[in-house]
């Protein structure tokens, strides 16, 4: 089994502060006998705030967090004291990182910055002091604004991957090989399908101190849109990847049917990934001769640039190196 240090998706009930009551006060000083209304407004209750950490890669660190709870604000006092805010809790998350109502579905934001901040479940208002009530007919108003109540919500959130090429293909196409033989990841790789059984990420060197990285994610079979198979949970992870490698054994039986079955799963998921660049791989080619190679380069889809590789033999790595450079960088 993969281990699964990797998380990519939390669900915790999110609770944000009360806001602290406003005040019910008169002035009472030795020389006023009858002072004015001086209650101060309730601090705002905590807020719950999802902020960017471009060092994070995972949401593991918030995997046993079931309740996040904010700090109510303080009452307001007399003499138009206002109470202190609720401390607000701040939640560090990768870039990538999707927040949605747990209920709903609905997405209600992306963090896509080192940095950003932005409020996920807001804090209640203070209410105000009877300072504020006031009036030309009311100079002793007998009421203040209780603090707004905070809320309580159950959120998703999920990690998007962010890397620069998303390898696409059925489980056992050979991704895991492939990344594994282009870069210093280790993966796990097995004759059996649905052995990556999360996602993996890779630096691959290229040229002169260049490189890109690339994103092995499981095996996506027909109906994965459906929630088939591993279904599609990772399929959110090629949503942020600039360009798409697909990767289709030399020995399937009907490549074209399988590039087919494939764009379609993705269409299906979401369309906008057939905007993307794409490209297409040929894997295991060292089980094919020189022969076998032709007649297949006749029978390849059209509109999409390919070439024949194999990671046990290390042959085109290179060249689709170059490819993928390529696409990446005219995008
Ligand atoms: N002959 C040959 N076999 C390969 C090559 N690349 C991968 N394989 C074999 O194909 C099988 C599947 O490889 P993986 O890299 O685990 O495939 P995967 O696409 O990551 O599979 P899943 O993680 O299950 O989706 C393994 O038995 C590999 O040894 C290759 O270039 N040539
Ligand atoms: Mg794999």
């Amino acid at each position: 089994m993969a281990d699964s240090n990797f998380i990519d998706y939390v669900k915790f009930c999110s609770r944000s502060g009360a806001g602290g009551a406003g005040s019910l006060h008169f002035r009472r000083e030795k020389h006023v006998p009858k002072g004015g209304p001086d209650g101060g407004d309730g601090g705002r209750g905590g807020h719950i705030i999802l902020k960017g950490n471009a060092q994070l890669w995972t949401l593991l660190h918030l995997k046993y967090k079931k309740h996040v709870i904010a700090e109510s604000g303080k009452s307001g006092e007399g003499g138009r004291r206002t109470g202190a805010d609720g401390k607000d809790i701040i939640l560090e998350v990768p870039l990538g990182t999707v927040a949605k109502d747990a209920e709903t579905g609905e997405k209600r934001f992306e963090i896509t910055e080192d940095g950003q901040e932005v409020i996920l479940t807001k804090g209640g208002r203070g209410g105000l002091g009877n300072d504020h009530f006031k009036s030309a007919t009311n100079q002793a108003p007998h009421f203040a604004q209780p603090g707004e109540t905070g809320i309580e919500e159950w959120i998703i959130l999920e990690l998007k991957l962010l890397a620069d090429v998303g390898l696409v293909g059925f489980p056992n196409a050979g991704k895991s090989t492939l990344l594994s033989s282009i870069s210093a990841a280790k993966p796990e790789i097995g004759d059996y399908p649905f052995t990556t059984l999360v996602p993996n990420l890779g630096v691959v060197a290229y040229r002169d101190d260049k490189s890109f990285v690339m994103a092995d994610i499981p095996g996506i079979i027909e109906g994965a849109a459906d929630g088939k198979g591993l279904g599609i949970r990772f399929l959110r992870h090629i949503e942020r990847n600039s360009i798409l490698l697909f990767l289709i054994p030399a020995d399937a039986d009907n490549i074209k049917k399988q590039y087919k079955i494939l764009l379609g799963e993705l269409e299906k998921y979401n369309p906008e990934l057939l905007d993307k660049q794409r490209l297409l791989a040929i894997s295991k080619s060292d089980m094919l001769d020189d022969e076998l190679m032709t007649e297949m380069k006749n029978e390849l889809p059209e509109g999409i640039p390919s070439v024949f590789i194999s990671a046990v033999a290390q042959t085109n790595l290179d060249k689709l190196k170059d490819m993928i450079w390529q696409a990446i960088h005219q995008g």
